[in-house]
């Protein structure tokens, strides 16, 4: 008999109208039902479309969704589009098509996409962020911030990209490099919008303790958080009136302080510089705001004020510098240079041959000259009263004898700055707020909400301080919401990260429109239950979600206060050539060409068995080729029945069930903690055992009532050919995807227990215990660790160990 050939492109066509006619992706509630909301991070919708890359995200977290609906869940999982902000409009400028016409063409193209792959998304809760209905809710909650005293506007010198031709927050920069274009950035100093998120600080560091997230995440966020627990100490200016106070994390190395140093934009610079002096600390400021950032951070440049500061024990001068590598909006912008055990402070003493004094002794104390500094712990030397001590019993001495004196108080600070908001930029969520000659900064009332972004042909950003909409007087020009006077509106956007904080909590009822998110379905659904999305996102987006999520708390609105507890990254895909893809190397693979080939279910199973989900990987045809094989020997299997044959072996029946059941027991564990990989595996070990058992047996009864087990468990994985065999093969007429997913009889997953003799020279000692897959190894260490063997081989060299499987092991010495 000749059988139909596997036709991936057949089956998926099929199978995808008829899931797609009978809504089978819809999301429904039942109380009575626990809930799964299954999350991937909001894509801007790139023109490039999507690679196979991003289906590394996706395709594992539908593998998931599937699973917990056929484990009975109630399952949300929705898709949407964050459309808003830089990258989507510097696209736009790019290709010179207007962002209002660009977006929904890439959002569609993105859509179809996800389907060739059939992503389980249910497309009726789709969001976007560019809809007026959606950022009238993002305004909104920048009305919340600005209410709790979260939202402020202040002048201070910020990044500046020249090429994005916008102001960018802290987290944005990178190395001095803008996040989006990868400029270097430079000062700016303007009024401009901020969050507090630093009133969070401490909520934002301590909950990360709670959160079941990768560890190289939470310590991305702990060190951008970077709190630092230390002491400001006081240092009198010689001969002036002027104090200069020092953050220091180190209170025990204060016996070798050899010089102060303040960042040259420091304000007591201009009072302290001795006449003589200014010249050269003049020149050495003008240079210095002519550097770039990353300049300024490497320098270990700088110039002497001619003023010294007197140490507060013992009464010493020290010289007062001023030097580029302090940052001036860190702690209190004047370091106190111990050069002896901190790097930066090492190179700038050599640099100027400012002395060097050792007060922490390295453990090998037989060198003498220091190369580097010396960072790590030990005993105080050098230091007065305090020598001997440790340097942890030190530091706390040296505080409390500063803090007797007066010199010197604790303080936290925080790297994390607040986060700049206001963007120079057309595409963006208007900033709701007037201003008026009267009443000054008005915020914008929640009934004249959204502030619409209205259509301008000109979009391309100023390069001044303004966005387009400034040039806009219909936009400007307003009146008052509180005098009704004339007034003039904001003319900036919202940072598109303000958009994405928000969303997880709009998706469930996506329509509402009495508030940004619907309480109830909100209550029922959130947190997300499971988050997945890519490391690029570490620290920006899940800092500022995780904020406004405590500030949603605070107000009363949500009953949570992390909003993703459970969160999962992606590895990356990179291309044949092992080096990252991009458009410009022609290395991109996407899923279009791969689904053409080979079926989107070939496609789904490479990603997820190629390697484990987080790791990266080199995309490989090969393997793609392998997961198509597969799938061909299933079908083969299935749909090519073969008579059975006289010779029925009840071991082998019994062997085959039991390892069915410990596949379901596998893959149930591993789907539930993304271990992808060694699913599809299990999946691949248990139809090699199938096949050769129908080459032995054919096609018995206990052969086919293996296989809707096997199917459900195929089903999440490889949705269109489980389908297809289910009602095909086994002529069901449920759809498989809201079929019961699979429970293993413990019965069945129970290893059996052997009895071996172990001899040694030729007489038995012992009987062992072993279960059916115990290695020669494993047996043998387990034998010669015996108590009673170990007496027998006492003293004795061992010649040869030998092991018949599951009968005897034979342990023969020399002499
Ligand atoms: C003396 C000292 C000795 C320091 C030593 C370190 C090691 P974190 O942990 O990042 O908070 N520092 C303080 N303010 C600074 C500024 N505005 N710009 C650059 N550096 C600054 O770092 C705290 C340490 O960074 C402080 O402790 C200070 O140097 C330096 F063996 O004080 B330390
Ligand atoms: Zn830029």
């Amino acid at each position: 008999m000749t059988i139909e050939k596997y036709d991936p492109k057949m089956i998926e066509l099929k199978w995808k109208k008829i899931w797609d006619d009978s809504h089978l992706y819809r999301t429904h509630i039942d109380p009575d039902k626990p809930k799964a909301y299954c999350l991937d991070m909001f894509p801007y919708p790139s023109g490039n479309g999507l690679s196979v890359g991003h289906c590394r995200n996706y395709i594992p977290t539908d593998v998931y969704a599937r699973f917990k609906k056929m484990q009975g869940y109630s399952v949300l999982h929705p898709m949407g589009w964050d459309a808003f902000g830089l990258p989507a409009e510097n696209e736009a400028l790019k290709k010179k098509i207007h962002p209002t016409v660009i977006v929904p063409k890439h959002t569609a193209n993105y859509k179809r996409q996800m389907n060739l792959v059939s992503i389980s998304y249910d497309w009726e809760k789709e969001v976007n962020s560019t809809n007026p209905k959606y950022y009238k809710w993002t305004q909104w909650f920048f009305l919340l911030l600005y209410k709790k005293g979260l939202a402020y506007r202040a002048r201070a010198p910020q990044w500046w990209c020249s090429t994005c031709k916008t102001i960018l927050a802290n987290e944005q920069v990178e190395n001095g490099l803008c996040w989006r274009c990868g400029n270097t950035v430079e000062q700016k100093e303007l009024e401009q919008w901020y969050f507090r998120i630093t009133a969070y600080a401490d909520a934002l560091l301590n909950d990360l303790d709670q959160l079941d997230w990768p560890e190289h995440i939470l310590t991305m966020q702990k060190n951008w958080i970077g709190r630092s627990d230390g002491l400001d100490i006081s240092f009198k200016v010689f001969n002036s009136d002027e104090v200069l106070k020092a953050f220091t994390t180190r209170p025990d190395t204060l016996f070798g302080v050899t010089f102060l140093v303040i960042g040259p934009e420091h304000p007591i610079l201009d009072r302290i510089v001795t006449p003589e002096q200014i010249p050269a600390v003049k020149g050495y400021v003008k240079d210095f705001l002519r550097k770039s950032a990353i300049e300024q951070a490497s320098s270990r440049t700088g110039v002497y004020t001619g003023s010294n500061a007197i140490h507060p024990l013992t009464g010493q001068l020290i010289p007062i510098w001023v030097a580029d590598y302090v940052v001036q909006s860190y702690g209190t912008g004047v370091v106190m240079g111990v050069p002896a055990h901190d790097s930066r402070d090492f190179e700038f003493a050599q640099n100027y041959t400012i002395p060097i004094k050792m007060v922490v002794e390295p453990p090998d104390e037989n060198d003498d000259d220091l190369i580097s500094a010396y960072v790590g712990p030990g005993k105080m030397i050098n230091s007065g009263k305090f020598t001997g001590l440790s340097n942890l019993d030190a530091s706390e001495a040296i505080s409390r004898e500063l803090r007797d004196l007066g010199s010197a108080e604790p303080n936290v600070r925080y790297r994390m700055r607040d986060w700049l908001i206001s963007r120079q930029r057309y595409w963006g969520a208007p900033i709701p707020i007037v201003y008026c000659n009267n009443c000054g900064v008005v915020p914008v009332p929640e009934d004249q909400l959204p502030v619409a972004l209205p259509y301008v042909e000109h979009y391309e950003p100023t390069g001044s301080p303004e966005s387009p909409l400034a040039g806009i007087p219909d936009f400007v020009n307003t009146i008052c919401p509180s005098c009704g006077g004339a007034a003039r509106r904001e003319t900036d956007t919202l940072d598109g990260f303000a958009c994405s904080s928000w969303y997880f909590l709009r998706f469930p009822d996506r329509d509402y429109d009495k508030g940004p998110f619907n309480p109830e379905m909100v209550d029922y659904w959130l947190p997300v239950d499971v988050y997945v999305g890519g490391a690029e996102h570490a620290v920006m987006h899940l800092l500022y979600a995780r904020f406004w999520t405590k500030v949603m708390n605070d107000a009363g609105l949500i009953k949570f206060r992390e909003p993703f507890p459970k969160l999962r990254s992606q590895g990356v895909v990179m291309g044949r050539d092992g080096s990252r893809m991009s458009k410009s190397k022609g290395n991109v693979i996407t899923p279009d060409e791969v689904v053409d080939e080979h079926g989107a279910d070939s496609l789904r199973l490479y990603e997820l068995f190629v390697a484990p989900f987080d790791k990266d990987i080199a995309w490989s045809d090969e393997g793609v080729i392998g997961m198509y094989r597969f799938l061909k020997q299933i079908w083969k299997l299935m749909k090519d029945d073969a008579a059975p044959t006289e010779n029925r072996d009840e071991t082998a029946d019994k062997a085959l069930v039991s390892q069915l059941h410990k596949a379901i027991r596998k893959v149930t564990t591993d789907i539930e903690s993304f271990k992808f990989n060694t699913a599809v595996s299990t999946l691949t070990e248990f139809i090699n055992s199938a096949s050769k058992y129908k080459n032995t047996f054919g096609t018995t009864d206990t052969l086919l009532a293996t296989f809707p087990e096997f199917l459900k468990l195929l089903a999440p994985m490889a949705p269109h050919i489980a389908e297809e065999l289910w009602h095909e093969a086994l002529q069901m007429t449920e759809s498989i995807t809201t079929a019961a997913w699979p429970v293993w009889d413990p019965e069945m997953v129970k290893d059996k227990e052997f009895q071996i003799p172990v001899q040694v020279n030729g007489k038995t000692r012992v009987i062992l215990e072993i279960s059916e897959d115990t290695t020669k190894e494993e047996v043998s260490s387990l034998a010669l660790a015996n108590d009673v063997i170990r007496k027998w081989i006492e003293g004795k060299e061992i010649k040869s160990i030998i092991y018949v499987p599951l009968k005897i092991v034979s342990i023969v010495t020399k002499n």
